[in-house]
């Protein structure tokens, strides 16, 4: 079956070949569910350093902040196909008893990605090194337990899915027999299903498609959750005589692989674990469906909402994440400022509640006990001041990046004002000193 997804590799876009392609994918999960392995093993390189993930409890003991940190790395196909992949790790995920701020970091994130292009696309002359942060993926780490999902789950697919690409994966799928880890997988979509959650199945439009693609589209719809083994590390060992296509028997391979007392395991082995499938699915052929989809879909959804001043997403949510720190030469850190998370309005408004998934924007006198905004709980006009406030906060952001490109553009325009009257009086030194000899 891996051969039908190999082989819709055609769907990419071959104008991407030279310039590469950004893509950028979020992994979510409770600690110790293996997101830092997982990420290492996607990428077949150490991004993530698995020992140095460590949890940073703050003031309270029940309260553990969630970081966001951001890698990238530039992988490539044995096609030539550049793919710049920007991959996020959510360290500190489900630790605290209460989850709130945890979802709240995730989903500011997310909108604060889509008020960077908002307003992108409001300036007159666009920045030509604005880099596009959506996040066109959400992998979410479900724990392999045999059961379905938990509370946790269903929320923060719940609150999330309306907002990225929220694809379920069940992690550390050998610690299940095949059986337990096919339960798993029912329960879970039972789960979604029964509390309609919003998660990317692999859309599709019937009539818009060949059979092969609709073989694959189906295939993939039929294995979520996908389940998945990492490992941080590379053995060598002789290859099976068996393989076909690979090299041959005896000749040394390298593998990424699990060590146990009675083997090896091999995480791309393709029968013990959907890993293959999800990364060509992410990475190959599903690439840019991913990125379509979050573009014409979720990110015109939330366009509209804030624009038309509607639904939970209107109001900036760029005090929600710090302005990015290097954190080494790969990548970028995004943590959570302390009282600065979101503004009040974004933050009280009730989100993810049931069928709010659908495009219809959920009404802003919010529904009994939950405040709509600061001091007058469901109060419509108190709700349309607050909104008047956001949009007045959010063209005050606006007129402030003009002024300081303009302040820029002036000083750019003395500097080489300056540089010209250096020259001239140079030049002219040098005709006197001519004159002189
Ligand atoms: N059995 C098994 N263990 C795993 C798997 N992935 C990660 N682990 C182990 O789980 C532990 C936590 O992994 P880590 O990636 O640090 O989890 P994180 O806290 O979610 O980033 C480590 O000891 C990993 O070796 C897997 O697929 N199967
Ligand atoms: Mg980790």
């Amino acid at each position: 079956m891996s051969g039908i997804i190999e082989a819709s590799s055609a769907l990419r876009k071959r104008k991407h070949l030279k310039r590469g392609i950004n893509f950028t994918v979020m992994v979510v999960g409770q600690s110790g569910t293996g997101r830092s392995t997982f990420i290492n093993t996607l990428c077949g390189q150490q991004v993530v350093d698995v020992s140095t993930t460590v949890l940073l409890p703050t003031d309270t003991a029940t309260e553990v902040e969630l970081q966001l940190r951001e890698e990238t790395v530039e992988l490539e196909d044995d096609e030539g196909v550049k793919i710049q992949l920007n991959i996020i790790d959510t360290p500190g995920f489900g630790d605290s008893l209460d989850n709130t701020a945890a979802f709240e970091v995730v989903s500011d994130y997310v909108r604060h990605q889509y008020d960077e292009i908002l307003l992108e696309e409001s300036r007159v002359r666009r920045n030509p090194r604005f880099k596009d942060g959506r996040v066109h993926c959400c992998l979410y780490l479900v724990q392999a337990t045999g059961h379905g999902l938990k509370e946790i789950d269903v929320e923060f697919m719940r609150q999330l899915g309306p907002l990225v690409n929220v694809i379920p994966l069940v992690c550390k799928a050998d610690s299940l027999t095949p059986e337990e880890l096919k339960l798993n997988k029912r329960l879970i979509m039972e789960d979604v299903a029964r509390y309609g959650l919003p998660i990317y199945d692999f859309p599709f439009d019937e009539a818009d498609v060949t059979q092969e693609d609709y073989d694959t589209y189906t295939y993939l719809r039929s294995i979520l959750p996908f389940s998945i083994i990492g490992s941080n590390d590379v053995f060598t060992q002789a290859a099976d005589a068996a393989a076909a296509g690979g090299p041959a028997a005896g000749e040394p391979q390298q593998i990424r692989g699990r060590k146990y007392p009675w083997g090896t395991l091999d995480v791309e082995d393709t029968t013990i674990s959907d890993f293959v499938v999800l990364r060509n699915a992410l990475l190959i052929s599903h690439l840019h469906d991913l990125k379509d989809h979050t573009h014409e879909i979720l990110y015109e959804r939330y366009r509209t909402e804030a624009l038309s001043g509607e639904g939970p997403t209107s109001g900036p949510h760029g005090p929600a994440v710090t302005s990015p720190t290097a954190t080494g030469a790969t990548g970028r850190s995004y943590s959570r400022v302390a009282g600065a998370t979101t503004t009040p309005s974004a933050a009280s408004t009730p989100r993810g509640e049931p069928g709010e998934s659908s495009a219809g924007a959920p009404t802003l006198g919010s529904p009994a006990g939950e405040p709509s905004a600061p001091g007058a709980p469901g109060d419509p006009y108190t709700a349309r001041d607050e909104q008047i406030r956001l949009e007045e906060e959010r063209l005050r952001a606006f007129e402030e990046r003009v002024q300081q490109e303009l302040q820029l553009k002036r000083q750019e325009l003395l500097a080489r004002e300056r540089e010209l009257r250096d020259i001239e009086a140079r030049l002219e030194r040098e005709a006197a000193a001519a004159g002189e000899d």
